[in-house]
């Protein structure tokens, strides 16, 4: 029986799964065997897929890619997949248009999120903003991308939003961030009644007390809406003497006010160990950016991006990945309050 339990009753049957190896101790979340998902050169021009996500669509899947090209700039890519792990991406970037109908193409756009709220889905990316900041666009069908405004000044990073209102406002979790490489960082949650006037700002964590997260955090997949709070998998980096190291930590957020951290794990969740999260454009870096999650069996799999290079799986479910952020939470003042001065 089930001690906790998702707020979104859909059941998703066809999940991408795979029972947990036995020789995982008691390490709640386990990478796909197959990984990579995706291989190099996966569309003419595009050198690398990763840092991508995911939705349920029409019985199947559909997802918006981080494709590098071989220029070196990035753009987002539509890929398709029957079963969520073998892919088909269309030839073309996304093509992006104003409310007007034309063209509104960002310089670059890199680190995608794709959440559902009601019957829209929204991309959430860094776009270039005079300097990089947060991109949004919206479509009903994955036919036509229209872009709104970008919600934030630059810099800002890894923007996410919740899969639906709270308190009557879409909510976005963001991280400030500098216009390099960011050796600092924590995550804020901001509230819109429309989603063009952005306000209530709240600081939600700050970068961890424990080692692997003690450089910067930022916000990941879309909070999972649970009987416990939102479960949020997001990212801790680690600096290193031969550079920063990306792990997946776990935190749960408080349902009505996010800002507020009820369980935040000392333990990284999941940690480059495999070639494909060690060896890549930029080695040790695993950055987790959606999830599926099916209601009957409790069922999570979590997309991340790979050295930069590919896209990796891996798998938890629910009671087990809540039970241990519990057990191993450890909260600081900042993560408890409502994070506002
Ligand atoms: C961050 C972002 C991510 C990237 C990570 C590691 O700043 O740019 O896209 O995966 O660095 O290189």
């Amino acid at each position: 029986m089930s001690q906790v339990s998702f707020i979104d009753k859909t059941p998703l049957p066809n999940i991408p799964w795979q029972e947990k190896p036995e020789k995982m101790g008691d390490a709640p979340v386990w990478k796909y065997t197959e990984n990579p998902i995706i291989d190099r050169n996966p569309v003419k021009n595009v050198a690398r897929i990763f840092n991508s996500a995911v939705v349920p669509y029409e019985g199947k899947y559909i997802g918006v890619f981080r494709g590098e090209q071989c220029n070196g700039v990035s753009f987002i890519y539509l890929g398709r997949s029957e079963d969520g792990i073998h892919w088909n991406f269309e030839e073309e970037k996304i093509h992006f248009v104003d409310e007007n109908g034309n063209d509104f193409m960002p310089g670059y756009a890199y680190d995608p999120r794709l959440v559902k709220i009601e019957d829209t889905y929204y991309i959430i990316w860094c776009t270039d903003f005079y300097g990089a900041a947060i991109g949004i666009a919206k479509t009903q069908d994955f036919k036509t991308f229209i872009r709104i405004d970008n919600p934030f000044i630059p810099f800002n990073r890894n923007a996410v939003f919740f899969p639906r209102k709270i308190g009557g406002n879409y909510v976005l979790l963001s991280r400030p961030s500098d216009s390099g490489h960011t050796p600092f960082g924590d995550i804020f949650v901001s509230e819109s009644p429309d989603l063009v006037y952005w306000g209530k700002h709240r600081h939600v964590m700050g970068r961890g007390s424990e080692w692997w997260e003690s450089l910067k955090i930022g916000g990941g997949a879309a909070p999972i809406e649970t009987s416990e709070g939102w479960l949020l998998f997001y990212h801790g980096v680690a600096g290193t003497c031969n550079g920063y190291v990306y792990s997946i930590g776990g935190a749960i957020l408080d349902i009505d006010q996010p800002s507020i951290v009820k369980y935040r794990c000392e333990n990284f969740l999941l940690t480059p160990t495999e070639w494909y999260e060690e060896r890549g454009f930029v080695p040790n870096v695993c950055f987790p950016c959606a999830t599926l999650q099916d209601a009957d069996t409790g069922r999570i799999a979590i997309y991340y991006g790979a050295a930069d290079s590919y896209v990796g799986l891996a798998f938890t479910k629910l009671d087990e990945v809540v039970a241990y952020i519990k057990e191993h939470s450890v909260l600081t003042a900042q993560d408890t309050e409502i994070g506002i001065k």
